[in-house]
């Protein structure tokens, strides 16, 4: 006997149940940040006046303002942010994502909202002591590990590694290396300084310099994987620094450590200079680049997340052909719960639960609250459409399973794809 409309409704909304409290109660591994472990002082940013002049909100604030760029820059953090808060949250209201994170982070923390409680707020982070806080958000957010962004190219984030810090282990680690891959003239200079005998001709004897390079940091971090952004240009293989020392430092690097390469396709810098960081766009990029990294080096590991919305089915196609890729997160302007659905059920749809569904890309620490409540609400929705498809064929589905494939989807799949 089929069943009636409303056993439907309320079979589904049941199911929606079960998996909404699986979704929030499985904790994720958070694969892509820009946070810090405590220990890197003031590295970790955190709190109110950092969330609000977040570069995804600066870019929205100089929408609605004469202020030119350099008199914004000039104003303390304390004055860019209530910049912000008067013209994102006081006149008008704060419909973008970005503006609404910030509201849900601090709901979610117990704080009022309204547009005049800036200074309450403010005043409540004062009170906050930082250790129990990161684990305040944590935990909201219902994190298990946090992993960072860290580069040998960034000073003080150098001088501290080479302190040895003693470090908190819900902080993983993943090695960036932009300028390596990005700016090789500069970065020579920095390697020569550091003691590696290397060329600006990228010689054969600085390729292994440059693989000596890497295996020092390695030592130095114990890196989940190696990460690059790359413009939308990237192609690869090319007659480019790029290209020559992907193939012949960072490739073989990663071939012989086991190390993942994470690809972050489709960056614009800089098309507004102005805006400084919140002056990036994107572009579209060409992922035959992707699909050759991947044929050509079967036995290494490739992680890749892409920018543009035009690029998201190519790229699962890709995951299709290649096992040796996975495919992570809705990056930066995609992060946006209207895209966050449509490529959740594209990559479901096309690579069951072998992907990983959302990374943060926080940079204030007390983003990962709101990222992460908006991504797990699109998570639940998908799940549940994609579980009553399968009722519908008498499939039986049980609590493990849903558990299974929730883990997987928030970081089980990208550990098994590492080992
Ligand atoms: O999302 C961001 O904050 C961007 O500015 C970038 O950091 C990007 O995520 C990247 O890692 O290049
Ligand atoms: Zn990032």
């Amino acid at each position: 006997m089929s069943m009636t409309s409303e056993q439907i409704s309320s079979s589904r909304a049941q199911l929606h149940g079960k998996v909404e409290q699986i979704v929030q109660s499985t904790p994720a591994l958070d694969m892509h940040t820009h946070l810090y472990d405590p220990v890197f002082g003031d590295l970790l940013l955190y709190g109110i006046d950092e969330q609000l002049i977040y570069h995804y909100l600066v870019a929205e604030a100089f929408r609605s303002t004469d202020m030119p760029y350099e008199k914004f820059w000039q104003l303390d953090k304390q004055e860019q942010a209530d910049h912000v808060w008067k013209t994102l949250f006081m006149d008008r209201s704060p419909l973008s994502e970005a503006c609404r994170g910030v509201l849900t982070s601090l709901n979610k923390l117990g704080l009022e909202t309204g547009a005049n409680q800036l200074p309450a707020i403010r005043q409540w982070f004062r009170e906050q002591p930082l250790e129990s806080f990161v684990s305040q958000c944590m935990d909201l957010a219902n994190l298990r590990a946090i992993c960072m962004t860290n580069s040998p190219f960034d000073s003080q984030e150098k001088a501290i590694w080479d302190q040895h810090p003693t470090r908190d282990e819900r902080f993983l680690t993943g090695l960036r290396l932009d300028p390596l891959l990005l700016d090789w003239n500069n970065a020579g200079k920095h390697l020569k300084s550091w003691g590696y005998e290397v060329d600006e001709n990228l010689s054969d004897a600085s390729c292994l310099e440059i693989i000596r390079f890497l295996n020092d940091w390695k030592e130095k971090i114990n890196p989940l994987y190696l990460m690059v952004s790359l413009p939308p240009t990237f192609a690869y293989p090319a007659h480019d620094a790029t290209s020559k020392i992907l193939k012949e430092a960072v490739i073989p690097f990663c071939r012989d450590s086991g190390l993942p390469l994470a690809l972050m396709i489709g960056v614009k810098r800089a098309v507004n200079p102005g805006l400084q960081l919140a002056g990036d766009g994107l572009g579209r990029a060409d992922l035959v680049a992707l699909e050759n990294l991947c044929a050509e080096n079967l036995d290494v590991k490739f992680l890749c997340t892409v920018l543009s919305r035009e690029n998201q089915q190519e790229l699962c196609v890709i995951g299709r052909k290649f096992r040796n890729l996975h495919i992570f997160g809705c990056w930066w302007f995609t992060n946006i719960p209207s895209i966050i659905d449509e490529m959740t059920r594209l990559r479901m749809e096309l690579l069951g639960t072998s992907f990983t569904a959302q990374h943060s890309d926080a940079r204030v620490l007390d983003q990962v609250i709101y990222k992460w409540d908006h991504s797990r609400q699109i998570m639940t929705d998908v799940l549940t459409d994609k579980y009553t498809d399968l009722t519908q064929t008498g499939w039986s589905l049980t609590d493990q399973a849903i558990q299974r494939d929730v883990n997987n989807l928030l970081g089980a799949s990208f550990e098994a794809f590492c080992r």
